[in-house]
């Protein structure tokens, strides 16, 4: 309850801010997307990170308030670059609950129109990590496809999915979770060409996560992996950093 408070004020206080990590096609070098991630500039605190304060915003169900700040700012913010990089697209973060009502569905609809934002520029990322009710899922997921915006399981291999489940979710991209790049030299060698191969097969892109080294990104790049994002390419950035690594990578 203390906490609700908390993120109440540090909203209207604006003391979050949207960091940028930049996913880069394998084929060709390129920046074709940026992941937005809340940080919570706390005036006494310090940074703060999301594991700290998203939990407890979703069990008081204020995640809505924050994250219809995260689509509207991340759409504001992405729309100033899209004249100089027409193709990019901004990925969010949503939580599981979050896909169990049609509201969000409105009050997506509400923010495009508002910040004048291209749908097909919006990619909106759901966890694999927390269960979902898939039914109710399945059908939200289909209004978002019809407003234009795509769809990415995040995390994806850490969680519920089976492959029956998969092929019933409209989705354009399956996200690998860092866990498995991170064992790209060890035993779970099979796991991740069996991801990438599973979900060309489905016809939806792969992204891998966490991806740290550069053998790391050769070996995806050989595995025709198609996309990636990790700290071997940058960190999340501010929006000014980012501005200046899209200049330095064109
Ligand atoms: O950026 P970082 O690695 O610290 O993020 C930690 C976790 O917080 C990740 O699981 C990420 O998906 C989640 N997260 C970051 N930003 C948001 C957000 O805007 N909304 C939600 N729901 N989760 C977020
Ligand atoms: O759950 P989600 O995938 O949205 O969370 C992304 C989180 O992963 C963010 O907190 C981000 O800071 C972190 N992250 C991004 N790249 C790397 C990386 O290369 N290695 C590690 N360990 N974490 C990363
Ligand atoms: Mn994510
Ligand atoms: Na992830």
């Amino acid at each position: 309850i203390h906490m609700e408070r908390e993120l109440r004020k540090a909203l209207e206080a604006e003391e979050f801010e949207l960091h940028y990590q930049p996913q880069i096609q394998l084929q060709t070098g390129k920046v074709i997307g940026i992941e937005a991630l809340i940080r919570w500039k706390h005036r006494e605190k310090g940074m703060i990170s999301p594991n700290a304060f998203i939990p407890i915003a979703e069990e008081t169900g204020f995640i809505i308030s924050i994250n219809e700040w995260v689509m509207e700012t991340a759409c504001r913010q992405t729309k100033l670059l899209l004249h100089q990089y027409p193709s990019l697209s901004v990925s969010i973060n949503l939580s599981p609950c979050e896909f169990e009502s049609r509201k969000l569905i409105y009050k997506l609809a509400k923010i495009l129109e508002k910040t004048d934002f291209p749908p097909h520029c919006l990619d909106i990322e759901i966890t694999e990590r927390m269960t979902m009710d898939t039914e109710k899922a399945i059908p939200i997921l289909k209004e978002l496809k019809n407003v234009g915006v795509n769809v990415s399981i995040d995390d994806f291999g850490t969680g519920y999915s089976s492959l029956s489940y998969l092929k019933k979710l409209p989705i354009d991209r399956l996200k690998i979770d860092r866990s498995f790049v991170q064992n790209v030299q060890k035993e779970e060698e099979a796991i991740l060409p069996a991801i990438i191969t599973l979900g060309h097969n489905i016809g939806v892109k792969v992204l891998a996560e966490g991806v740290e080294t550069e053998l790391e990104a050769a070996y995806l790049k050989e595995k025709q992996c198609d996309e990636v994002q990790g700290y071997y390419y940058t960190r999340p950035l501010p929006y000014g950093e980012l501005v200046q690594f899209l200049d330095q990578h064109k």
